[in-house]
Formats: C-alpha cells, sequence, structure tokens
C-alpha cells in the first residue's frame, strides 16, 4: 500500500524553540518512516511581519540547516523553500477569491500577531491562512503535523477546498490535522498561561534548540512554578504541568513512574533533571548544526533539489485548480 503523504512548514522567523520541536519538528523527525514527507521553510509567511531582508536571506538557510540537525533526512523527505515554488502564491490567489472575509476574520493568529505588532498589520498577514492553505493543498496530502495553535488554520484550509470541490469540480484532497497528544502546546517557562513563542521577549521565556548547556539550565531553574509541594500530573497547575509534559515527552517515562521519581523531592530537584534531559537531547542537534552550518553549498544544493522534486506535484494541482475556475 502506497505511503500517506504529509506536509508541514516553519517560520524562518526568530529562534526555533522547543514548542517548536515538541508540537512539530520532533514528529516530523519520528516518523519520517511511515509518511511520504514534504516540508516546507515558509519563508513568504515570515514577511507578513517586517523583516531585516538579509537577515530573513540568512535565517531562511539557518532554519534549513537546523531541520537536517535535528534529524530531517532527504532520503525519505523533501524539504525546501516556500518561495522557490511560485504555485503556492498563485493558488494562494484563487483560494482568497473563495474564502468569505467571515470566515478569514475569525482567525485568532491574525488577532494576536496584529496586537502584537500594530504599526504593521498589513493585507498579508490578514491574508495568511490563505497562503497556509495553498501550501498545504498543492501537494495533495493526507495529514499535516502541526502544534494546536494552527488547528483553526486546518479547518479553514479543509473548508476552503471542500467548498471548492463542491462548486468547481474535484480538485483537491482534503487534508487531516495531525496534532501530538503531548507536546501539542508548550507553554513559556516565565508564564505558563501564553504558548512559548518565538516573538515573546523574556529572556527567560522559551528554550531555544540552538542554546547552550548552561543557558538551558538557567532558564528552568527560573521557570514559574507555584507554592505547593508535590509534583503530579496536574493540568490546572500550569507550570509544573508544562514542566512534567517536557520530562515526559523527552524520556518516553509514563506519567505513574515520573510522580514516583519525583515522590517527596522538591522543584528544584525537578528542574535540575528536566535540563540535564533537555541538554542532552540537544546537544547532538547544536553540534551537527555546527557541522552544517559550515558548508552552506550543500545546504543549498539540498534545497534546490527538494524545489525540483516536488514542483511537478504543485503545477499539476495548480493548472487543474486554474482550469477549473476557467483562467487559461
Ligand atoms: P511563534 O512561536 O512566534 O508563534 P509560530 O507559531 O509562527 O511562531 P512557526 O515556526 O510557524 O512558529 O511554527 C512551526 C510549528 O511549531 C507549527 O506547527 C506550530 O504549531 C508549532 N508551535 C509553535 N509554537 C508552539 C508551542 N508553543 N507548542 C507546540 N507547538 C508549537
Ligand atoms: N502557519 C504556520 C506555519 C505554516 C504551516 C504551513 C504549517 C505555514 N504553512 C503549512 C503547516 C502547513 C504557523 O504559523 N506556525
Amino acid at each position: 500500500m502506497a505511503k500517506k503523504r504529509i506536509f508541514s512548514g516553519i517560520q524562518p522567523t526568530g529562534n526555533i524553540h522547543l514548542g517548536n520541536y515538541l508540537g512539530a519538528v520532533k514528529n516530523w523527525v519520528d516518523s519520517q518512516e511511515e509518511y511520504e514527507n514534504i516540508f516546507c521553510v515558509v519563508n513568504s509567511h515570515a514577511i507578513t511581519i517586517k523583516q531585516d531582508p538579509k537577515e530573513l536571506h540568512q535565517k531562511t538557510y539557518e532554519l534549513a540547516a537546523i531541520l537536517l540537525a535535528c534529524g530531517i533526512d532527504t532520503q525519505k523527505s523533501h524539504l525546501f523553500i516556500q518561495s522557490q515554488i511560485d504555485e503556492h502564491a498563485a493558488l494562494a490567489w484563487i483560494l482568497d477569491c473563495n474564502i468569505p472575509m467571515g470566515d478569514m476574520s475569525r482567525m485568532t493568529q491574525f488577532k494576536d500577531k496584529s496586537a502584537k505588532n500594530p504599526k504593521n498589520i498589513n493585507v498579508g498577514l490578514f491574508n495568511y491562512p490563505a497562503l497556509m492553505a495553498a501550501d498545504i493543498l498543492l501537494y495533495q496530502v493526507d495529514g499535516v503535523p502541526v502544534g494546536e495553535d494552527q488547528k483553526q488554520h486546518l479547518e479553514l484550509t479543509r473548508d476552503v477546498a471542500m467548498r471548492f470541490n463542491r462548486d468547481y469540480g474535484e480538485c483537491f484532497k482534503i487534508p487531516e490535522p495531525l496534532i501530538p497528544k503531548v507536546g501539542a502546546r508548550i507553554m513559556g517557562l516565565d508564564n505558563p498561561e501564553s504558548k512559548m513563542s518565538k516573538s515573546s521577549s523574556g529572556a527567560n521565556h522559551a528554550i531555544f534548540l540552538l542554546d547552550s548547556p548552561e543557558a538551558i539550565m538557567a532558564k528552568f531553574k527560573k521557570a514559574t512554578t507555584d507554592s505547593h509541594t508535590t509534583i503530579v500530573f496536574d493540568p490546572t497547575r500550569a507550570g509544573l504541568y508544562n514542566l512534567l509534559s517536557i520530562y515526559e515527552i523527552f524520556t518516553h517515562k509514563s506519567r505513574e513512574s515520573i510522580e514516583q521519581e519525583f515522590a517527596g523531592k522538591g522543584y528544584g530537584q525537578l528542574k535540575s533533571a528536566i535540563a540535564e534531559v533537555v541538554i542532552e537531547s540537544l546537544r547532538p542537534i547544536r553540534e551537527r548544526y555546527e557541522r552544517l552550518m559550515g558548508d552552506e553549498g550543500y545546504i543549498r544544493e539540498i534545497l534546490a533539489q527538494g524545489a525540483q522534486s516536488v514542483r511537478p506535484i504543485a503545477s499539476g494541482t495548480y493548472e487543474r485548480a486554474k482550469e477549473l475556475v476557467g483562467l487559461v
């Protein structure tokens, strides 16, 4: 039986953090055997927020190197840069003309991001989900592995695809969201009420994948918890629950055995144990990244091959969509 196909994307903005890794990238890596994989550095999405052009260019290659360092294997997965395939923006236009304003206006990410960037609330930021829908629908995929925050965008993607198929004729496969049971919403270490985010500025907010061991230890030590004394998986104790979930994912231990391990121990011991596990898990990623960044030509070559290998799928879908709506 043919493998199911998946697609996912990540923006080359800010620094990739533990939330991106546990909510998305680690799952891409772990399920590479199971699926036919298409992964994309979505640089066109990044310009919905003002970027320094040179820095964006650099960050795009850096992020590709980090994904490879995390274990994306180009023998098993396609990896490419969004702006190298024109059909993404072109299909987004056709979808734009088939998404009601009311549906788009409900997107909470737009509300959050425009509140954070009040001086640059541009049409692209509003329209962002149409470009994301195009990313996915171009490749006729079965699933989209993402964190919890992208669920609403995937619903919009499914709605526009179903409406298009009904109104013009069969064109798009309807994708399912693939959201992990644990890790889909990693919270900020400084504020466990808000999701860990690249765009939050607090020094102690996020663990970045390229952080030094010392920085990781210091950030976990300062993580916000509460004034209780027991160490248990209780979702109402957001800070502790977040830390325990991170430990659970990295150690693969059961919740009961983790609770037993820390019975009678304090938050200080818990935080050190988590920091150590995270440091050891991220160490090989940082080391591989440093080796890869020494050879930018190699990264470019991999990305060019990635784009070349998936372009026929994208252009096949785009040509069909164009024909169905009557564009010559
Ligand atoms: P920001 O963190 O600034 O909001 P973003 O969500 O725009 O950035 P992307 O790089 O586009 O970040 O996201 C890549 C993937 O990481 C997406 O699948 C997203 O759902 C996931 N993700 C982002 N933040 C978290 C988080 N805190 N916990 C779990 N998954 C997350
Ligand atoms: N919108 C996502 C990034 C993204 C994406 C995609 C994810 C762009 N295109 C396609 C999955 C599939 C975000 O903001 N995290």
